[in-house]
């Protein structure tokens, strides 16, 4: 049993039974990845097998498989266009999930449960780098209200089983990830892939320039999705609290910058074209992660190193594929 907001001593993973909700996903599959080095067992249920939107099949699913330890990857994700012109299906399929799992997991006894938030929960013109206490503090960015309304909700979830139940659940709010298992569909995706396939085809065909959606002065962070698994191991033995905890890398690149990277890593050497119809988001979104740091977790994986393994593993599974599309988490 735990208080609503005080760390209790150290969880010990090992020999438990830990299932990666949303597995084949960014996030889910750097999850197995990581786990499939620590003495656990691991569960999964693919969407074909179990919907989780879908509250009595979650509760008899966790009922019979008996989950000690649950991470919250799967969520209905996407860039700023996904965000923006499908609303309902943001808010409703990651409110669904995120309910569901929560409330199965506190009534089958789970011990340990994670849930993946995002920093776009934070107002739109919060201090930089932003520290956890900013959440609630202003209005949100709105290209991504509805998926941030759904995400604060996760939390609140939280933090209310946490103070009415004592589960020792918790929720990370990574920065913008990107890596292996990537969406590379153009209208969907985040900036990164985006760039990266449209750098990629501008040189196969040969082309003159490729486009870069809004000013390019937009900043952001990136963070390689295996040192967010390794984080959220870390958080699973370390961390127990209701308050929110920041997961980032502490660097931050332009739009701009980052497509000029992209083109060096592709070598693409062709014009950026800005398309200034196309919308910016929020100007700037650094985490603060001294909270974690502070507890002894460091990113390992710089950007330069990131981007040419996520391009070899883009060459490898997505470059030669119609569309690369792997439109949720
Ligand atoms: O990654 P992204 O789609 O989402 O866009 P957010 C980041 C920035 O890159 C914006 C610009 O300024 C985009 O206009 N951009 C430039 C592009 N070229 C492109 C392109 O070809 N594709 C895309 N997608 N962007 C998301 C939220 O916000 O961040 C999600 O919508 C989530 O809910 C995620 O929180 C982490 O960083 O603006």
């Amino acid at each position: 049993m735990v208080n609503g907001n005080k760390a209790t001593a150290a969880y010990n993973l090992s020999d438990k039974r830990v299932w990666v909700a949303g597995h084949r996903g960014l996030v889910g599959s750097a999850l197995l990845r990581r786990l499939s080095r620590e003495n656990v067992e691991l569960l999964t249920a693919g969407k074909n097998v179990l919907d989780l939107r879908r509250q009595q099949d979650v509760e008899d699913w966790v009922k019979r498989e008996k989950p000690e330890v649950v991470f919250v990857a799967a969520a209905k994700v996407g860039g700023i266009r996904a965000n923006s012109t499908r609303p309902a299906d943001f808010i409703y399929d990651n409110l669904m999930i995120e309910a569901n799992v929560i409330h199965a997991a506190f009534r089958y006894g789970v011990e340990k449960l994670v849930l993946l938030g995002s920093t776009c929960i934070y107002p739109k013109l919060a201090p930089q780098p932003i520290p956890e206490e900013a959440l609630l503090t202003g209005p949100l960015e709105a290209t991504n209200e509805w998926y941030a309304v759904a995400k604060i909700a996760g939390i609140k979830l939280v933090q209310a089983y946490r103070r009415q139940h004592g589960c020792d659940f918790i929720s990370a709010q990574p920065t913008n990830l990107y890596g292996p298992g990537d969406n590379f569909d153009l209208e969907t995706s985040h900036v990164l892939p985006a760039l990266m396939r449209k750098a990629h085809d501008a040189k196969r065909e040969g082309a003159s320039a490729m486009s870069v959606w809004g000013t390019g002065t937009p900043l952001r962070e990136f963070l390689h999705v295996d040192d967010l698994a390794d984080a959220l191991v870390f958080l699973t033995r370390n961390f127990s609290d209701e308050a929110p905890i920041n997961v980032g890398s502490g660097a931050e690149i332009s739009i701009r910058g980052l497509a000029n990277a992209i083109r060096d890593v592709v070598g693409y050497q062709g014009d950026l074209i800005f398309d200034a119809s196309k919308p910016d988001g929020t100007p700037r979104k650094l985490a603060d992660i001294s909270k974690l740091e502070g507890m002894g977790w460091r990113p390992r994986i710089g950007l330069g190193e990131g981007l040419a393994s996520t391009y070899d593993w883009f060459l490898a599974n997505v470059a030669n594929e119609a569309t690369g599309t792997v439109a949720s988490a």
